[in-house]
């Protein structure tokens, strides 16, 4: 008999409710779920791949161990116990700081990631964390928590109640956004201009996007932040600067006109290659809506001046009274929300070769491969990776599978022996998306609108294979000193049992004063990440707080499978401000001390050529080309150039080219187009999947370019220590025609 259930995608941010049929064991069907209370049937063409995903017969059921050039299966048993043989004995001799930590995207997009991998960096105790973080938001959480006081404390653009929306270095037609979870963001796009709203898209490719648009402006990459800080200047000396409210609780105001002196309209033409009358009508058009909101995303981030765009977007979106109001930049209200009280503090340790300041406990993951091969008693000697892929992923791939190679120990949790978990010596395979069960910890603390969604498991685990939380737990239990063969039920539970004693020993908890042990009885019938999800709902700003209200808790959402809807954001400042004095800081002295380097820039004239980013709707990061449904049309890893371009370098449309950066060189074919900005290339991240160690089948069939070895680890964002994927000069020359 098929029976059908219903689970929140997990594989990209906009957290959509599929509808999954399930028939003698085996994934019959998925579609959107129509009644799912946020997504409304939304999906893209990714969703409908979990059971692809699931049968895929790449993906590893057991451990692998590698002896030299050979894979063996393993029991996990052997597994771990390698692991405890191999690793405890470097941590012995060279310190905690000799094993680093490399933490990938979809860490943040389960369970397991969001609520078990923090005590397994706390057990290693090491300083060398490292994340995609840092090839993506970093320069937001560096700039939300300088200016509100805490890293997740980051605005949201109101897209279902705007008016305007300025939109720079984002495409969520294939991205489905990003640090703004909604699913069906083009529908949400096409509502805003039905409503008459304006939609504004700064890119240096005429995106799909752009489509959805009611004007684009090509940019120059690299150089939001210019024209972000020259839009505060036009509005700031028009008059129409309106804070409202915020005024009364923002320190630094009345600097900003002098700070950002050097910057207008007129003086950031030439380098933005945007029309300074452009420029300015842009800035009255902000001004003049009845609300509006400026938001921007990768593009705009993983940039040379990535965070001082992130704040100057915030600061935009404050100085024309749109922060905090419907319609503007709002911030979320998760139902798992915990207090935010401590300010945010960076900058505790530096990097040992570069010297670069730590930001949430990391280092620049663009430093990672200088920390392996930098001589020295306390480089990494031994590396462990969770659901990530950095040898395509991160900046000067080919340094660091040098030093991937040379590494005395590297484990990974990995479905997939892939470009990088080819270099380890054990791969850890977590069960399957469908096997584990789900709630979006990570996005729905970034959502557009507050839900409450959770997805039990779909399918059961099988021959005794442990859960993802489990296989962290036990590395855990490993590095704590406790041995592979450690109680995990005992571990989970002191886990647990520490988090309610902390919380009923704090005044501002929902269960300040309640004893313990009547909380812990209460979620008795809970184990694992169950149990914490139950706790963070109960003890949440809508959960029952144990009883002593009426309330969220994790039996009420498995009582209702599409969810539970929230409602829509409301305002939160001054209350969800922890900065130390309690107000925003609108000039942050860690960003605004990165203005010089931006004001050196200013009258740069644009010549050669720059390169940049881009995403596929049927692509996710490096890790879904292995999904042959997913993989039928045309080749999506192309070279984009502009015609003029094309013509003056001699380059044909379906040629060959070899691109070149400071960092190395590829080859990749060419397709001509007039989406690109002159003067701008355009290619993919995540392919190259042209390593004969790895065992992608189907991926290694569409090997694609690798846009990753061109990106130079030298170059990051100072503030927050994120690589600078776009904008990377090229030169550009071509190797065959037609
Ligand atoms: N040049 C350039 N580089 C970029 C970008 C760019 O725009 N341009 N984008 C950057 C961004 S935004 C990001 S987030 C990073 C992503 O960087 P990474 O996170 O390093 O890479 P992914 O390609 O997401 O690889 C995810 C890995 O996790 C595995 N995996 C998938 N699901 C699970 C799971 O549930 N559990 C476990 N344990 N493993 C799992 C996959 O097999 C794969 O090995 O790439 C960045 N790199
Ligand atoms: N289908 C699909 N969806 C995904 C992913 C995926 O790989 N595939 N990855 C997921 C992840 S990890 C993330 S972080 C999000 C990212 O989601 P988005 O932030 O929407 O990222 P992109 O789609 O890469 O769009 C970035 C845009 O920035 C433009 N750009 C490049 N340089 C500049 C510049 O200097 N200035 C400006 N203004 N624009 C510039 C590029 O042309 C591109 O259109 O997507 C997520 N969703
Ligand atoms: S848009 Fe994202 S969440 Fe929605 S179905 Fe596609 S991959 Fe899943
Ligand atoms: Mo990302």
């Amino acid at each position: 008999m098929p029976s059908t259930s219903y689970r929140t995608c997990p594989l990209c941010e906009a957290t959509c409710g599929l509808e999954i049929t399930v028939d003698d064991g085996r994934v019959a069907r998925i579609r959107g779920d129509r009644e799912d209370v946020f997504s409304k049937g939304f999906i893209c063409p990714k969703g409908s791949t979990l059971g692809e995903l699931h049968e895929d017969p790449d993906r590893l059921s057991q451990p692998q161990i590698r002896r030299g050039g050979t894979w063996i299966t393993a029991t996990w048993d052997e597994a771990f116990a390698e692991i405890e043989r191999r690793l405890t004995p470097i941590r012995t001799a060279h310190g905690a700081n000799s094993v680093g930590i490399y933490l990938g995207n979809p860490n943040v997009h389960g369970m397991a990631g969001t609520l078990y991998v923090r005590p397994l960096v706390k057990a290693l105790g090491t300083r060398n964390v490292f994340s995609a973080s840092t090839v993506d938001q970093m320069p937001k959480h560096v700039s939300s928590g300088l200016m509100f006081g805490h890293p997740l404390t980051i605005p949201v653009p109101d897209i279902d109640r705007t008016d305007y929306l300025l939109m720079m270095g984002a495409n969520p037609k294939a991205s489905n956004g990003s640090l703004a979870t909604a699913p069906d963001w083009p529908g949400r796009m096409k509502a805003i201009r039905e409503r008459g709203g304006r939609i504004v898209i700064v890119d240096p490719r005429r995106t799909e996007s752009a489509d959805l648009a009611d004007e684009h402006l090509f940019i120059r990459p690299g150089t939001d932040a210019a024209w972000l800080a020259a839009i505060v200047t036009e509005i700031l000396r028009s008059g129409t600067a309106q804070p409202g409210r915020l005024a009364a609780h923002t320190r630094g105001l009345d600097e900003l006109a002098g700070l950002l002196a050097d910057f207008d309209a007129g003086s950031v033409a030439a380098m933005t290659g945007i029309a300074a009358e452009t420029t300015r009508r842009i800035a009255a058009e902000l001004a003049a809506a009845p609300t509006a909101v400026v938001y921007g995303r990768l593009g705009t981030h993983a940039a040379a001046f990535g965070t001082l765009a992130s704040w100057l977007t915030d600061v935009a979106n404050l100085i024309t009274g749109n922060l905090d109001r419907t319609g503007g930049a709002m911030f979320a209200h998760a139902a798992t929300e915990t207090p935010r009280r401590k300010p945010f503090r960076m900058g505790r340790w530096t990097s040992r070769v570069r010297h670069h300041p730590e930001a949430l406990g990391e280092l620049p993951v663009a430093v990672l491969a200088e920390e392996i091969l930098t001589p020295g008693d306390d480089r990494i000697r031994a590396l462990i990776t969770v659901a990530g892929n950095p040898a395509r992923s991160t900046p000067d791939s080919g340094g660091l599978a040098t030093a991937l190679e040379s590494l005395d120990f590297m484990v990974s949790i990995d479905p997939y022996r892939n470009e990088t978990t080819r270099h380890a010596d054990v791969i850890l395979p977590p069960p399957s998306h469908l096997e584990r069960s789900h709630y979006d910890l990570a996005f729905w603390q970034l959502s557009v609108r507050t839900v409450a969604n959770y997805s039990p498991a779909t399918l059961p685990i099988t021959d005794g294979r442990p859960d993802e939380w489990q296989i962290l737990l036990r590395l855990t239990a490993i590095a704590a000193g406790l041995g592979a063969d450690a109680d995990l039920a005992m571990l989970d539970e002191i886990g647990m049992a520490g988090q309610v004693g902390r919380d009923a020993a704090d005044a501002e908890s929902t269960i300040s004063g309640r004893d313990p042990g009547e909380i812990m009885q209460m979620l008795s019938s809970r184990r694992g990440p169950e149990r914490i999800l139950d706790y963070l709902l109960r003890t949440g700003p809508y959960g029952d707080a144990f009883g002593a209200r009426e309330g969220l808790n994790l039996s009420a959402l498995e009582a209702a499978p599409h969810g539970i809807d929230l409602g829509p954001l409301e305002p939160r400042l001054p209350g969800l401000l922890s900065t130390a004095d309690g107000r925003i800081d609108a000039t942050p002295a860690a960003i605004v001390s990165d203005l010089p380097r931006l004001v050196a820039r200013l009258g740069e004239r644009a010549d050669g050529m720059l390169l940049i980013g881009r995403r596929h709707v049927r692509s996710n990061n490096s890790w879904m080309h292995n999904v042959a449904s997913l993989m039928k049309g045309r080749d999506r890893s192309a070279l984009l150039v502009h015609s003029t371009d094309a013509a003056r370098i001699g380059l044909v449309d379906g040629g060959r080219a070899l691109v070149t950066s400071s960092a190395g060189v590829v080859e990749a074919t060419v397709a001509v187009t007039d989406e690109m900005m002159p003067g701008v290339a355009s290619l993919p991240h995540g392919w190259g999947h042209d390593d004969p160690q790895a065992a992608l089948a189907v991926a290694a069939r569409h090997p694609g370019t690798n846009l990753n070895a061109l990106v130079d680890a030298g170059a990051i964002d100072v503030p927050s220590g994120n690589a600078v994927l776009n904008g990377i000069p090229v030169a550009i020359t071509p190797v065959t025609a037609g």
